[in-house]
């Protein structure tokens, strides 16, 4: 078993300086919102140590661990490369490190597309995600403010300036970033 001094090292050599202090506010962020929200803080803090530990892995290793791993979901090697890294972080948390708590390993898996029926982990690791205090991309501060009010109304803050981003880009909207936001706007009434 690895200590959390042993995780944070192994994964802070597996990407650049910028990304790790990334992951460091992930952490923060995450026990805020677990301690406010009523979830379980170490276990936001060790889904968060471990959400981007395959986002530097080229992109070739991200979509072998995909293709080789039928259990994965095949579908995402048909979408943006950016969605890889938290299924391969998924896998990796459970195969190379040993996570075998299912609400810390489905929160690394869904963290950027987000899922219809997000738990409580989910929503914590997600929000921390955009969030965290090292983020300064336009209307993370109105994100923040929602974030204050409900999980569900600062990841809907979230969710709608990621599909706003890929609108303006002309990218393709994975479908079920569409369905994370409907089901939470759902959600609030
Ligand atoms: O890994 P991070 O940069 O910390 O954040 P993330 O895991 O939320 O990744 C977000 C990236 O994924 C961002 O650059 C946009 C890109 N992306 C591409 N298509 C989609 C998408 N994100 C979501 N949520 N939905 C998409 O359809
Ligand atoms: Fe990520
Ligand atoms: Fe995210
Ligand atoms: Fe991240």
């Amino acid at each position: 078993d690895y200590s959390r001094e042993e995780l944070m090292t192994a994964v802070s050599g597996q990407m650049p300086i910028k990304r790790w202090e990334h992951t460091e506010g992930v952490m923060a962020a995450a026990v805020q919102l677990a301690n406010k929200y009523g979830g379980d803080p170490v276990k936001a803090d060790l889904a968060a140590l471990l959400h981007d530990v395959a986002k530097y892995w080229p992109i070739q290793e991200q979509q072998a661990v995909v293709r080789n791993h039928p259990l994965l979901d095949q579908d995402l090697l048909n979408h943006d490369k950016q969605l890889l890294h938290s299924e391969v972080g998924y896998f990796v948390a459970r195969s190379d490190y040993g996570v075998s708590d299912i609400e810390v390993l489905d929160a690394i898996r869904y963290h950027t597309s987000g899922r219809i029926g997000m738990t409580l982990m989910d929503k914590i690791i997600c929000l921390a995600d955009y969030i965290e205090p090292g983020r300064d991309f336009p209307g993370v501060d109105y994100i923040r403010e929602q974030a204050n009010q409900s999980l569900e109304e600062g990841l809907i803050a979230g969710f709608d300036s990621t599909i706003r981003f890929l609108l303006d880009k002309k990218k393709v909207i994975y479908p079920l970033t569409i369905l994370a936001r409907n089901d939470l706007v759902g959600q609030m009434k």
